[in-house]
């Protein structure tokens, strides 16, 4: 290519990204009266600016080539801050480590832009390879905290090379740019992944949600539990209690853990959570939603049953299909909560509703009626009463 073709090429390059990342989103119909969908994922590789994967300089990239690609952007923890929405997004290069980055939007839904510079994460006296699916908490002790899974080899295994160890990385901002690394947090399990911390003090300590596992993918007899800890500078937990376990045949059979801090509302927190099923075609991640108690945040009170966003249609397919996993979401001045949730390790989506619609999801879902011949009944129960409003209230409605 000649310098004036490359120079027209970069232009028209960033012509076209300007006006992908410039489209607006719209709502899509048919939704669950819970929640919206949207027609378009809201961050997908596509998003990420040129100046990112191609090298601008004619002399050393004269053919214009992708020189650090980015496969997947997915899993992004989200918070709201000087009127901003941000997300902190998982972006995984073709070399398969994930770097966090921040996107902005004026409103939640779309024109995400990627902040010019990634999040360079400082590291521990022990550098993990990669690090993933940050939870951001605002906490009231006035910081921002960043707890993610930091991942290293197992070295006690040097002969396989996939053995690794999760454990919960935590570094704390005010800015969302500059980062200061804490230790890791020291709890007794072999391994930690999907760890949160709950924003507000209880009982004078940090809570954080943890969920501790015997091995890298074996999560053992575990499930989503809490940890108290006097410090986030050396953050310890000495005893972890189980908040909500995993059952058979439920959407949290093989496992489950935590989603984003936990939303505060009168009549309790509600929690988003991803839950686990081994089937045939390998593990299906969904989403699910419980509710626990305001002064006491480990005792579960609500649980509307089964899932709450499943992967549907093309999110069904990605680099790890089958998955909807969420780490962010925002609880807006207005009511609005933005449920941001990826989709197959992929593509991030937003999903709208109001407060008052998600405690109403809460608190009169039907619990799931425990087996299938019960839940047939609840079922049945429904349908005789719907068929008498349609009989008295809409003759004219055929069916
Ligand atoms: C991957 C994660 C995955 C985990 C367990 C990690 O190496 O980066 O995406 O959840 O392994 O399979
Ligand atoms: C888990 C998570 C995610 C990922 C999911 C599916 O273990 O921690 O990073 O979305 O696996 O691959």
């Amino acid at each position: 290519m000649d310098r004036n073709q490359f120079d027209k090429k970069v232009e028209q390059m960033f012509r076209n990204y300007n006006e992908f990342i410039n489209r607006k989103n719209e709502i899509a119909e048919n939704g669950n009266g819970i929640f919206d969908r949207y027609i378009y994922p809201a961050i997908t590789r596509n998003h990420i600016p040129p100046f990112w994967q191609y090298d601008l300089n004619y002399e050393t990239n004269p053919h214009l080539m992708t020189r650090l690609g980015v496969n997947t952007t997915f899993n992004a923890g989200a918070i709201k801050l000087d009127g901003k929405y941000l997300m902190v997004v998982r972006t995984e290069g073709f070399d398969v480590k994930s770097i966090f980055a921040v996107v902005e939007s004026p409103n939640g839904v779309d024109q995400w832009r990627f902040w010019d510079h990634p999040i360079v994460m400082p590291v521990t006296d022990d550098p993990e390879m990669n690090v993933y699916d940050m939870r951001v908490t605002q906490h009231e002790d006035g910081w921002i905290y960043g707890l993610f899974c930091a991942e290293r080899k197992d070295l006690s295994q040097p002969d396989d090379s996939s053995a690794a160890l999760a454990s919960c990385g935590i570094a704390r901002t005010k800015d969302m740019k500059n980062w200061e690394r804490l230790p890791d947090l020291k709890s007794n399990a072999a391994q930690q992944r999907n760890c949160v911390l709950h924003p507000e003090f209880v009982n004078g300590k940090y809570m954080i949600y943890t969920r501790p596992q015997a091995g890298f993918i074996d999560t053992g007899d575990s499930g989503i539990c809490v940890g108290f800890s006097d410090t986030m500078d050396n953050a310890q937990i000495d005893e972890e209690i189980m908040v909500d376990a995993r059952q058979y045949h439920t959407v949290k059979e093989v496992k489950n853990g935590q989603g984003p801090a936990p939303i505060k509302t009168e009549h309790g927190w509600i929690h988003l959570a991803h839950g686990v099923r081994r089937t045939a075609a390998g593990l299906r991640y969904s989403l699910y939603v419980f509710m626990t108690d305001l002064n006491e945040p480990w005792k579960v009170i609500k649980r509307p049953s089964g899932h709450f966003v499943e992967p549907l249609g093309k999110e069904r397919v990605g680099d790890v299909s089958n998955v909807a996993f969420s780490n962010g979401w925002i609880a807006d001045e207005d009511g609005t909560v933005y449920i941001y949730y990826a989709s197959s390790d992929t593509r991030m989506h937003v999903a709208t509703t109001t407060m008052d619609k998600l405690i109403d999801y809460v608190l009169n879902t039907p619990e799931d009626a425990g087996r299938t011949q019960l839940c047939a009944a609840q079922r049945d129960e429904m349908i005789t009463s719907n068929l008498d409003v349609l009989a008295s209230t809409y003759p004219d409605i055929k069916f």
